[in-house]
């Protein structure tokens, strides 16, 4: 395999609205976020991906774009924005820019052309159709945030698709002149010295030849947008114009919001010369997803994680990286799914860490989880802001849940969630903000916040620096970033347990989510014979030692413990 200069990074997602406020409006802002480039070296991350900061009515906050080369002034200005990449650069930093061109924003000029003069130029931009007899619409989908996917072109008698909200219109990729100006958009932000994109959504550019009815899947008597992806064929053409015309000549990095891909597809998304560098490995996000809604959601468990992780690598295997998560801006905080109220504490959460960071695969941490932010109790619709989770409410509601049950199960799934200031302080709004923040923060900020971690040295925050030092010391990198990842099927409840190996090593990693002490029969070495023992590399302060071929493992204990023959 190819050595990329990526392979050995560590990611950090900011969601720039929540994560520092430098003037006291309430919304984090782009100094915000260069006041916090030292933390963040000081952490020990190499590559830092915003979420969308570029003009927008911020209805999808921030995913409804209005001008793709332009800052919004809330996040602040251009100058701001080419200080942040090369205040970045200086401390050995790369920053990826969010590509959301599924769609633009209602508000985008294209769009308010497309409205002046349908059957002209940049009608041809999106999704356009006439109203059919008795006002019956094209299609039957429905959007990702509730009702159908057409709304009335302004103005005008004709419909406009939209796959998500109503104020994200979908870009057209069938015109090649659309496809054009998103690459010239791709290699103006290059040009800029970014290191690259995270990509949107992106499975959503391709529409089936012909647009048609699905069977209704709910009693609004629309169908699901999975049906018409599943029908739609040939999106590599775009992708791989994409990668060709825009990213490569830049070695641009590229990690991909790839849900609902193909099967068989993951060598032409990730392989060699795959359309992006990577992916997100999604498994625990489509974990017990249900038609339905949101409020019939299956809940994950420890059990349910390992088969979603080692599913993965059985399924990506050597074909290239995945990206791994356990959470980000679109999820509930991983530390509240992934850890239910009996197993939740400090030492399940650097388990937690633990697990998931040792994988193959780059793994990116979404701001707050380096110091277990955790989820934010909601107790009315009111205090909610996303437009997911209000439609997921009222879905809920419809569905004969009662106003306390609807509640319950959507904010626990709510992007809102993840949304939350980010906890500097036991300050007023945890420091985010000397105003009102947009989003109130969570009020467990006092007990949880990088202020209090920082310099104690069994805080999460702490294993978390430890947890990158040890992916990156020279003496082991090699097996974490390209040593096999070998499951180890059989090691009980509440525990997930897997060898990473090379030629020259073999690291075990190993997490007990229980409160029981546990005892694991090691592997045996390629030779057949047992291991003997093992030096631990890194523990999460709970007891571990390897053994005469066993390891064990008090409650909620951790390591990754290099094996010795
Ligand atoms: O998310 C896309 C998304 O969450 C899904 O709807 C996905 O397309 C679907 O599950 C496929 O099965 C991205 C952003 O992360 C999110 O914040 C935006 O709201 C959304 O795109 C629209 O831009
Ligand atoms: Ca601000």
């Amino acid at each position: 395999m190819e050595k990329k200069w990526w392979h050995d990074k560590v990611a950090y997602q900011i969601y720039p609205k929540s994560f520092m406020d430098s003037n006291g409006d309430g919304i984090g802002d782009l100094q915000g976020i260069i006041s916090r480039l030292d933390y963040l070296k000081d952490l020990g991350v190499d590559i830092l991906w915003l979420s969308p900061i570029y003009k927008s009515p911020l209805a999808d906050e921030g995913y409804d774009i209005s001008d793709y080369y332009a800052i919004d002034p809330r996040f602040g200005s251009m100058q701001d924005m080419e200080e942040l990449i090369a205040e970045a650069k200086k401390r050995g930093m790369t920053v990826l820019m969010d590509l959301v061109v599924n769609h633009c924003s209602d508000e985008h000029e294209w769009f308010k052309k497309a409205c002046e003069d349908p059957d002209g130029q940049y009608g041809k931009y999106f999704y356009l159709r006439d109203k059919g007899p008795e006002g019956k619409l094209p299609t039957n989908w429905r959007s990702y945030f509730g009702g159908p996917c057409w709304d009335e072109l302004p103005g005008t008698d004709k419909l406009y698709m939209h796959v998500f909200h109503r104020k994200q219109p979908d870009l057209n990729w069938e015109n090649p002149e659309l496809r054009e100006e998103v690459y010239k958009n791709i290699r103006w932000w290059m040009e800029k010295g970014i290191g690259g994109f995270r990509i949107d959504a992106i499975i959503n550019i391709k529409k089936p030849a012909v647009l048609h009815d699905y069977p209704a899947d709910r009693d609004d008597g629309l169908s699901s947008v999975d049906n018409m992806l599943m029908e739609a064929e040939g999106i590599g053409e775009f992708l791989g114009e994409m990668r060709d015309k825009a990213f490569a000549p830049y070695d641009a990095f590229t990690v991909g919001e790839v849900f609902d891909e193909k099967e068989g597809d993951l060598p032409l998304f990730i392989g060699e010369n795959g359309y992006f560098s990577t992916m997100f490995d999604f498994s625990v996000e489509l974990y017990g997803r249900s038609g339905k809604g949101w409020f019939d959601m299956k809940r994950i468990d420890i059990d349910a994680f390992r088969n979603c992780m080692f599913g993965a690598h059985k399924k990506i295997g050597d074909i290239g990286f995945y990206s791994t998560i356990i959470e980000n801006h679109d999820e509930p905080r991983g530390a509240s799914r992934l850890l239910s109220d009996e197993i939740r504490c400090d030492a399940s959460k650097k388990a937690l860490a633990m697990v998931y960071f040792l994988r193959r695969g780059l793994p990116f941490i979404y701001q707050g989880q380096e110091i277990g932010m955790e989820n934010k109790k909601i107790r009315s619709v009111q205090e909610l802001d996303d437009i997911s989770s209000i439609d997921s409410y009222q879905v809920a509601r419809r569905a004969g849940l009662t106003d306390e049950e609807a509640l319950e199960t959507i904010t626990f799934h709510s992007r809102d969630n993840a949304r939350t200031p980010m906890q500097w302080s036991d300050e007023e709004h945890a420091g985010f903000t000397t105003g009102e923040p947009w989003l109130k923060e969570n009020p467990n900020y006092t007990q949880i916040n990088v202020q209090e971690q920082l310099g104690r040295e069994d805080s999460v925050l702490s294993f978390y620096k430890k947890l990158i030092a040890l992916r990156k010391d020279p003496a082991y990198k090699d097996t974490f970033v390209y040593g096999d990842f070998v499951p180890v099927e059989d090691c009980g409840h509440n525990v997930i347990a897997y060898l990473r190996k090379s030629a020259e090593q073999t690291i075990l990693v190993a997490g007990n989510f229980g409160a029981q002490d546990v005892s694991l029969q090691l592997p045996l070495m390629a030779d057949g014979t047992a291991f003997k023992g093992g030096k631990i590399l890194l523990d999460n302060g709970k007891e571990a030692y390897a053994e005469d071929g066993r390891l064990h493992l008090a409650g909620f204990a951790a390591a990754a413990v290099l094996l010795e023959a």
